[in-house]
């Protein structure tokens, strides 16, 4: 590749991930970094980045029948070789769509208050982590960098994307796209609990995947052998870092404390592994040391 990432302006930047601008497109680049409970881990995974956009580019492969995406190219500068991915400019819409196949996190809390998730009603004596009747979209809006996003109704979604036709498009496709990745995983003996999208326009395509799709940093995986409702159910790939943090006596503020070596190597394996069950591939990439996952 003949330019650097030092000649990129950069575009955004998120807890694990960057974008730069190249030329008229833009440059999606995954860290090794890990953040749990939504603080940044001191200590990076090395090969992080590269599993999950290896992930995330297997899914936009498999799913192109269902929806068109941005995904463009892996032809990425050397220093990101493998993590990076070239991709189009959306017009992103302004709506995470998520979707829940299960009674977890943020949706949990909701139901818990009000019997309801995003003003969907749901049986009573629900219990957390159990699976839902059917999935649900259950719409955020994107908050600042550090902030929770917040769930909202579909009707304040159509509100904000000011179209009621595209926002049940995009209702109709978040589903559609959680049941293929939810069946595919559950057949490889992951339960994919839940999921966000995020989704844009592009000259003329009124509805375009961006994003990153159906990875752990998107998602809540679960291994199938373990669920078990009526309590928060184990990562398929964070539970390492959860516990050792826990168990250390960290309260969850920052700074988060360096993760041991075994711990790293734990999470390494659980990565390679959730990639390799998922993409029936192998992992064989350089999960570069110290000096990679780093830009
Ligand atoms: C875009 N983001 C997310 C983000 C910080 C990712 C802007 N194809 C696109 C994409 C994508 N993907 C975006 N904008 C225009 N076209 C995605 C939230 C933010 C780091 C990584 N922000």
């Amino acid at each position: 590749m003949g330019y650097s990432i030092d000649d990129l302006k950069l575009h955004s930047s998120g807890k694990v991930r960057e974008i730069y601008e190249v030329d008229g497109d833009l440059l999606l680049v995954a860290s090794d970094r890990i953040s749990i409970y939504d603080v940044i881990m001191p200590t990076p995974i090395p090969g992080k980045g590269e599993i999950l956009t290896r992930m995330s580019n297997f899914w936009f492969e498999n799913t192109s029948g269902i929806v068109p995406n941005h995904f463009l190219s892996s032809e990425v500068p050397d220093e990101v070789a493998g993590r990076g991915v070239r991709v189009r400019r959306l017009k992103m819409y302004p709506i995470e769509c998520v979707v829940r196949g299960y009674l977890s996190g943020s949706g949990w809390k909701e139901y818990q208050e009000s019997g309801s998730v995003c003003g969907i009603g749901l049986p009573e004596g629900l219990t957390e982590s159990d699976r839902l009747p059917r999935p649900i979209f259950t719409p955020a809006t994107k908050a600042e960098l550090g902030d929770h996003d917040e769930n909202i109704d579909f009707e304040r979604a159509v509100e904000l994307i000011g179209d009621r036709d595209l926002m049940e498009e995009l209702r109709r496709i978040s589903i559609e796209l959680y049941e293929y990745g939810a069946g595919h995983a559950a057949d490889r003996g992951i339960i994919l609990a839940d999921t966000k999208f995020e989704f844009g326009s592009h000259a003329g395509a009124e509805i375009m995947l961006g994003d990153e799709v159906l990875t752990p940093d998107s998602s809540r995986y679960w291994p199938a052998g373990l669920y078990a409702p009526g309590k928060t159910q184990p990562s398929f790939d964070k539970q390492f870092v959860r516990d050792w943090a826990n168990a250390a006596g960290w309260d969850h503020t920052p700074p988060a404390p360096e993760l041991p070596e075994e711990v790293v190597a734990q999470t390494q394996d659980k990565y390679r592994e959730a990639f390799e069950r998922i993409t029936g591939a192998s992992f064989s990439g350089a999960s570069a040391g110290p000096s990679g996952g780093e830009v």
